[in-house]
């Protein structure tokens, strides 16, 4: 193998004349029977190539006609600019092409499963079993590097202020986030296992009494849950902790990492500070604690205007300490299919019906309309800021489902009718989220964040009369309709977190348990600290355009949380269980 003189995406117009050599895969290629023609491929792009065997040995003529694709060549050649009306204006090699003197097959491939083009005609799980295939692709190379520049732009923007990146222990003990944990069994120790970590939460808080002031993590975190477009089983964070700030002032830090990561990768100036949204006021405004306000739609309340109504069902509602809220969709006139279709999706969130009216003169469209009084419809013209020819949906029930159905109706609806201005980015934080929420089946309250959430000072006596009304001082940060990230300031008094505890219903006995070493250290001088996760496979995402979570990840796993390609996980043999004491109970394995 020679040196190679250029890689395939570089030359242009200006290299006429130019003697180079390039390696790469083949793919794509054109046998004309005399003149070949072969798109070579690496990292940095694709450039063609010319095999006339005028011009080469009848040796290297013949060697040309047996390759086939994703072969790896080594090609010595000359630059030549493309003949009149042959540019390619969409390639950056797309002026030149190198006519070849020389081929030499680094080496063959077998028949490919699907040929690697960014249209690929191939199932995902196809893909994911050949992924080193498919990450050939250009535009997964792309992401791929979109992936290294974000991560480069986070971990310089760290350095630059003063944060130390220090890494936590993978091989750990059960972390307070949620989900299910992985477990690792210990060969040393028969009988116990490790949990690895849904987020390096204890370490980073101790990392902060350690007097380590600020701190990041660019890690890995593994969480055993239902899977999503935008979920993994294993997921990177962007971990961020530090000591004496005060809530705004650490956001303030967040948002100049997310200045710089639009204005290096996209070119966009970010206003700052970065608005902030009260959760409260989210879930009143879209029905959503992630809102997508590309998404001009607003809901509005209107359980006032329909209290005591002639419409039974509704004021029924009302009585029993339900809500009604309208989403007015403007001017936008659907069939009565489509309405349908939005019912069956508010149904999936719980809602009885999916009531809707247009405004019509003084007679209001719609099967319900002819139940309403002048109340009732100056409360929809007034708060939904309705006028004539708006169509105004309309659920009523207990304040969630109201808000899950006509919230996600909206985002639905809303990208369907190409309401959604996919130009801009919307970016901003949702602060003050409750502390608590109460958890039905366990008859008792859980966190909302995590169990070292600090309260927010002002519903401190909340605590004690009604708990389960009180703020945190937690907040995510969302862009376009996605949680990005989300943290808060921690307690980091070791009495605050015992009566925290007992507000969970969590006994003494099982926080030591759980989590005995963070509270032995609240003991000893906690400064005060707080911080953030950004998931960053889903930010990658995000910038990126794409909408599965699987294409930002070298080597994702399927929704069922398995690796197509190494097929993991897998069996293992008898003596490797007998060495850490486990027998398998048979009848619940398949
Ligand atoms: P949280 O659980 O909110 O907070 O996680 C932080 C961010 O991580 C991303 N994320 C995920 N991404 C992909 N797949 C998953 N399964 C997944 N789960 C979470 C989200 C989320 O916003 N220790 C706290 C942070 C803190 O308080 O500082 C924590 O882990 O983008
Ligand atoms: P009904 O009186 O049950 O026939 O319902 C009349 C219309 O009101 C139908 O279009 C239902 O989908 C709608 N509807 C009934 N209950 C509710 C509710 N709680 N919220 C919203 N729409 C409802």
């Amino acid at each position: 193998m020679k040196r190679r003189t250029h890689n395939c995406g570089e030359l242009k117009a200006c290299d006429e004349g130019a003697r180079i050599i390039l390696q790469g895969w083949v793919g794509s290629r054109r046998d004309f029977g005399g003149l070949i023609f072969f798109g070579l491929r690496d990292r940095f792009g694709t450039t063609q190539v010319t095999i006339n065997p005028e011009l080469v040995s009848s040796e290297i003529a013949k060697k040309a006609s047996g390759v086939r694709y994703e072969y790896v060549l080594e090609i010595e050649g000359v630059v030549a600019k493309r003949p009149e009306g042959q540019t390619n204006k969409t390639m950056a090699t797309g002026e030149i092409e190198v006519i070849a003197n020389s081929l030499e097959i680094l080496n063959a491939s077998k028949p490919l499963p699907f040929l690697v083009e960014d249209d690929v005609d191939a199932s995902e799980e196809l893909r994911l079993k050949y992924r080193y295939l498919d990450l050939r692709r250009p535009c997964l190379q792309k992401i791929l590097s979109l992936r290294h520049r974000t991560s480069q732009i986070i971990r310089n923007y760290f350095s630059e202020n003063g944060f130390l990146e220090v890494e936590t222990p993978f091989l750990a003990r059960s972390t307070p986030e949620g989900a299910r944990d992985y477990l690792v069994p210990s060969r040393i120790s028969k009988g116990h296992f490790y949990a690895l970590p849904q987020s390096p939460q204890i370490f980073k808080q101790l990392l902060m009494i350690a007097g380590c002031d600020r701190y990041f993590q660019i890690v890995k975190c593994f969480r055993d849950e239902d899977l999503r477009a935008d979920r993994q089983p294993e997921f990177t964070q962007v971990d961020v902790e530090t000591s004496f700030l005060a809530r705004d002032d650490f956001l303030e830090i967040i948002d100049g990492l997310f200045s710089s990561i639009f204005k290096e990768l996209k070119g966009v100036n970010l206003k700052l500070p970065l608005e902030k949204m009260s959760y409260e006021d989210a879930l009143n405004l879209y029905g959503s604690d992630r809102p997508d306000r590309r998404i001009p739609w607003r809901l509005c309340d209107l359980t006032e205007g329909f209290r005591g109504s002639g419409f039974k069902a509704f004021a029924g509602v009302v009585e029993t300490g339900g809500i009604i809220k309208g989403l007015n969709i403007g001017k936008n006139e659907l069939s009565r299919k489509e309405i349908g279709e939005q019912e069956e999706i508010a149904k999936t969130f719980g809602a009885k019906g999916l009531a809707w009216v247009r405004i019509e003169g003084e007679k209001w469209a719609g099967p319900i309309a002819k139940f309403f009084g002048e109340k009732e419809k100056e409360a929809i013209l007034k708060n939904a800021a309705a006028s004539e020819g708006d169509t105004i949906f309309l659920v009523a029930d207990k304040k969630k489902i109201v808000n899950d159905s006509l919230g996600n109706i909206r985002v639905m609806l809303g990208k369907k009718l190409g309401i959604l201005d996919e130009s801009k980015d919307d970016i901003f934080w949702v602060v003050d989220f409750p502390l608590l929420e109460y958890a039905h089946e366990e008859k008792r309250h859980v966190a909302v964040h995590h169990p070292f959430t600090a309260p927010h000072p002002d519903d401190a006596g909340l605590l004690k009369t009604d708990p389960g009304s009180a703020r945190s001082l937690a907040y995510d940060i969302i862009l376009n309709g996605s949680e990005v990230g989300g943290g808060s300031t921690r307690i980091h008094e070791g009495s605050v977190q015992s009566k925290i505890f007992e507000i969970l219903g969590i006994e003494k006995e099982e926080a030591r348990t759980k989590f005995g070493f963070l509270l032995d250290a609240l003991e000893y001088g906690a400064p005060p600290h707080g911080g953030i996760a950004l998931g960053l496979d889903r930010l990658v995402m995000l910038l990126a355009g794409t909408d599965s979570i699987r294409d930002v990840i070298a080597f994702p796993k399927t929704t069922s949380a398995t690796d197509l390609m190494a097929d993991a996980p897998n069996e293992v043999s008898k003596a490797q269980l007998g060495e850490l004491g486990i027998l398998l109970d048979k009848k619940n394995c398949h």
